[in-house]
């Protein structure tokens, strides 16, 4: 074999090795910064008025941002940006229960009836049921944003119990019988919240300080429920409407209190990222209870549900971890590779808009498979996740 030769077959066998080697167990590939920028550019043509990605990979911090915080005056986005996170609020909760169970103060699989008697119809639905979104328990916000623009602004100066979201839930069918059915439901993490009060005999606002904000120095996290102010410097957050060319609403001041414990936290991209990473690199719970919370139910072919965290599979067969989130003005995606070394926070100041919900999605390919992504375009209606009631994007 000429030298010549050896050469071209070790680069073969070197090849061959790459593809071979499955993609989760590979480090990822580079960011693609250009990319995110191009999704984010998209997003505004979308009608984003502004959007951000932060991304910190192994301490290497890499930011975007383009649009505005603020219609009015015109102020520029930034990272520095506070917003409303949404459902990402749900993985503070499971962190405070799955803290509870480490503290043997709460059993996963025990019934949530033990520790609320009477709240539920059926004794039989679990704690790990209810955080794994297979309570079958009817999600009350489905009827309540039916129409997007009325049903917010009948809700946006309220202040409810937790009782008050529940029977509203329990006003409706159940979608399954207990565990037999992975189906999204806010309704799951207002009784996560009513077990987190139970259990300690605190608010939720004094858990996620003491337990989680307080511990990671997470200056711009913020649970202010019922106040309806974003403390400090904040990007505005704008409500598309559902009529196709109507203005959009200016969302940023509302109570959230139809979501508290299941989406009302305030933060920035900056604090998601460590949040993140902290979590998956066991800093926040045992290692047990952190394999529980990864314990993964398929909801369809790319994505899958823990306890109160989300997988999504890339294209490039790496795998993140974390959720999105979606109130009123707000889509946040905030994810990390399984080891927690890479994490991405992006931010878009609109919500109710698939299309740019989309365009923000393809900021984790860009930035957990790099220039190799293969980005989707806008997936059709019709194949839209099982877990998509019309009308609410929540993947
Ligand atoms: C509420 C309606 C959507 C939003 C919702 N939000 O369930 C929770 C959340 C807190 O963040 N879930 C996300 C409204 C999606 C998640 O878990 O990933 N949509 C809007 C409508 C639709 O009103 N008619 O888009 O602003």
């Amino acid at each position: 074999m000429t030298h010549l030769a050896s050469k071209a077959t070790a680069l073969g066998t070197a090849v061959l090795c790459l593809l071979t080697v499955p993609a989760h167990a590979a480090t990822p590939p580079k960011p693609d910064l250009t990319g995110v920028n191009g999704a984010l550019r998209t997003a505004l043509g979308q009608g984003a008025p502004g959007a951000t990605a932060r991304i910190d990979d192994h301490g290497t911090v890499q930011q975007a941002a383009a649009g505005v915080a603020d219609r009015r005056s015109g102020r520029a986005i930034s990272n520095a940006d506070r917003f409303r996170i949404g459902s990402v609020t749900k993985v503070f909760s499971a962190v405070v229960l799955l803290q509870l169970a480490d503290e043997g103060k709460l059993d996963l699989d025990g019934s949530v009836d033990r520790y609320l008697p009477g709240l539920l119809p059926d004794r039989h639905i679990t704690v790990r049921q209810v955080m794994g979104h297979r309570s079958g328990l009817y999600d009350y916000t489905d009827d309540m944003f039916a129409q997007s623009v009325p049903g917010f602004e009948a809700v946006r100066t309220k202040v409810f119990t937790y009782r008050q979201l529940v029977d509203r839930a329990l006003r409706h069918a159940r979608t399954n019988a207990p565990g037999a059915a992975y189906a999204y439901s806010n309704t799951n993490f207002v009784v996560a919240g009513m077990l987190i009060e139970r259990l300690t005999g605190h608010s939720v606002r004094t858990e996620y300080e003491n337990r989680v904000i307080k511990p990671l120095g997470l200056s711009d996290t913020f649970y202010v429920h019922p106040a309806t102010s974003i403390p400090g410097r904040h990007a505005n957050g704008y409500l598309t409407p559902d009529t196709a060319g109507g203005p959009l609403v200016d969302a940023t001041e509302q109570t959230v209190s139809w979501a508290q414990s299941a989406g009302a936290l305030i933060s920035s991209t900056r604090d998601l990222d460590t949040f993140l990473s902290a979590l998956l690199r066991g800093r926040l719970t045992s290692a047990a209870a952190l394999r529980e919370m990864e314990r993964m139910i398929p909801v369809d072919s790319t994505q899958a549900y823990g306890l109160g965290l989300r997988r999504r599979d890339l294209s490039c067969g790496v795998s993140v971890y974390g959720h999105t989130g979606a109130v009123q003005g707000y889509y946040t995606y905030a994810f990390a590779t399984k080891d927690g070394r890479r994490t991405l926070t992006a931010l878009a100041n609109t919500s109710n808009n698939t299309a740019v919900h989309n365009t923000m999605l393809s900021t984790l390919e860009s930035v957990f498979c790099g220039k190799a992504a293969k980005v989707r375009s806008v997936v059709p209606v019709a194949q839209r996740p099982e877990d998509v009631p019309p009308g609410v994007v929540r993947r």
